[in-house]
């Protein structure tokens, strides 16, 4: 029970939201305070709280939480000294009096309110709240704006609501280069939002599509995405990028003014009429969440999943710069998003090649150190299996730091994986072939150049194996005679 005293204004509204937490009593000296109260859906007793006969009546022994709002600041003092003598064990929380600091001191309030300053924090959200909201309004104004210069009025737009309106504009949104789960999740919000405004959208990308996770995402969701060559940039009236701000990753060339830029990566070079870029943020699906929200849509299935994969990956699950709004969103999400769904993207089924490549990288295993291993695999048709292989191998016992290796198109890709700290694969990499990474993991290609003209497929084995072998080697500072590796 909450026994609350003090019906005044404050005391009313404090009524009206705790009687929705528990079974609500009141206290007031002043019987007509009550006379406006409608339905009693909360007790009432008439009596001056100073009194412990009133405390008694009231029930104050059977109270869980005690709230003192009057403002007479004498009264509060006596008020809580006769409570915490009646019920020692309730919670009590007591409104603060500006002008008297020091009230409750040596008395054993467990909280002091103090209305004003509730206010004020209530106000700051509002402000918060309306950043987000002149955003919105910024990003409709861009998109009205548009619709304006192609003739289409407001009005008119509004009677076609529902329709397949051939009339109306129609937007590209653009990813970066191999796009990822981030990339796609919020390409999809967009679009989503963009059909608020009646605004159809195609999305476009460039590069390929790396992991059989993404492949999963795309496929199990059903997302239409149009490679960049079948696309002609000019039918659309609008163009839209997400999650890249670099024109360094754009999939073409842009000759014309970005509409609308939502991303949270660091020193992009594109600019846009529109532009939301907030690196704080763990994913861009975060922010197209915030979007979503506050135009008061609720994703469906298929997009919760996708926005909430998207926050899980690009946030390694929660393990690489994470903001608060990232957990946030992940946890709104997970009630909507499809569990099942998620657990297929997350575990794909491999494909026979894959397979094979991780059973060739263990049988082609050339251990140096007794706990680094090189691994030739042969051609790959997908690169994303040596990765995989790479992975694959760290799991032998024993085995910390790992190289795979094979020949796609015209060129060795090559990926490493460590999980000792003083071995730097990211740095190797560099040194050894220009790639790049990280500590932990990273790749290179390089060109197979002579190789090629070499038809034997034995010899060219035999040739990209040892060089290869050697310039990682070295890389690592890895002496002549133990380049003798042993097979194991
Ligand atoms: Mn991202």
């Amino acid at each position: 029970m909450i026994l609350i005293i003090g019906y005044g204004s404050f005391g009313r509204k404090v009524v009206n939201y705790a009687k929705t937490l528990d079974r609500v009593r009141v206290v007031d000296k002043n019987p007509t305070v009550f006379e406006s109260v409608e339905k009693l859906d909360f007790e009432y007793i008439v009596g001056d709280a100073c009194k412990k006969e009133t405390l008694l009546k009231a029930g104050v022994k059977e109270a869980d939480t005690v709230i003192i709002l009057t403002n007479d600041p004498t009264a509060n003092k006596k008020i809580v000294e006769l409570i915490k003598e009646l019920n020692p064990t309730a919670y009590l929380i007591a409104r603060g009096i500006p002008k008297y600091p020091d009230l409750y001191s040596g008395t054993q309030v467990n909280k002091v309110i103090y209305p004003v300053d509730c206010a004020a924090r209530e106000i700051v959200s509002e402000i918060e709240k309306s950043k987000l909201r002149k955003r919105l309004m910024d990003l409709e104004k861009v998109i009205m704006d548009i619709k304006s210069k192609h003739g289409i009025t407001i009005d008119a737009d509004n009677l076609k609501e529902g329709v397949n309106n051939e009339n109306s504009i129609s937007f590209l949104i653009l990813m970066h280069n191999n796009p990822d789960p981030d990339s796609i999740a919020s390409a999809m919000a967009l679009k989503r939002i963009l059909e608020r405004w009646r605004v159809r959208a195609d999305i476009g990308y460039g590069g390929r599509i790396e992991f059989d996770e993404n492949k999963a995402m795309i496929n199990l969701l059903g997302i239409k995405l149009i490679p960049i060559e079948d696309i002609d940039i000019n039918k659309y009236s609008g163009i839209a990028v997400v999650d890249t701000s670099s024109s360094k990753l754009l999939p073409v060339n842009l000759d014309r003014e970005i509409d609308i830029l939502i991303d949270h990566h660091e020193n992009g070079d594109l600019t846009a009429k529109y532009m939301d870029i907030r690196p704080e943020i763990g994913a861009t699906a975060t922010i197209m969440l915030e979007y979503l929200n506050e135009l008061g849509i609720i994703p469906k299935q298929d997009l919760a999943t996708a926005l909430y994969y998207a926050i899980c990956s690009d946030t390694n699950y929660f393990r690489r710069k994470t903001s608060k709004k990232d957990f946030e969103a992940a946890g709104y999400l997970q009630d909507l998003m499809d569990p099942k769904i998620l657990e297929m993207i997350e575990n794909p089924e491999m494909d026979t090649e894959t397979m094979e490549i991780l059973a060739r990288s263990v049988l082609n295993r050339k251990v140096v150190r007794s706990s680094i291993a090189l691994s030739y695999v042969g051609t790959v048709k997908n690169r994303g299996a040596l990765a995989k292989a790479a992975d694959f191998l760290l799991k032998m016992e024993g085995i910390t730091t790992t190289f795979v290796f094979g020949i796609s198109g015209s060129k060795i890709h090559i990926s490493a994986r460590t999980k000792d700290l003083r071995i730097d694969v990211g740095e190797i990499m560099r040194r050894a072939f220009g790639g790049g990474g990280h500590q932990k993991a990273a790749a290179a290609s390089i060109d197979l150049g002579i190789f090629e003209s070499v038809s034997d497929k034995d010899s060219l084995r035999r040739l990209v194996e040892e060089a290869i072998q050697t310039k990682i080697l070295e890389a690592m500072g890895i002496s002549e005679e133990e380049e003798k590796v042993k097979s194991s």
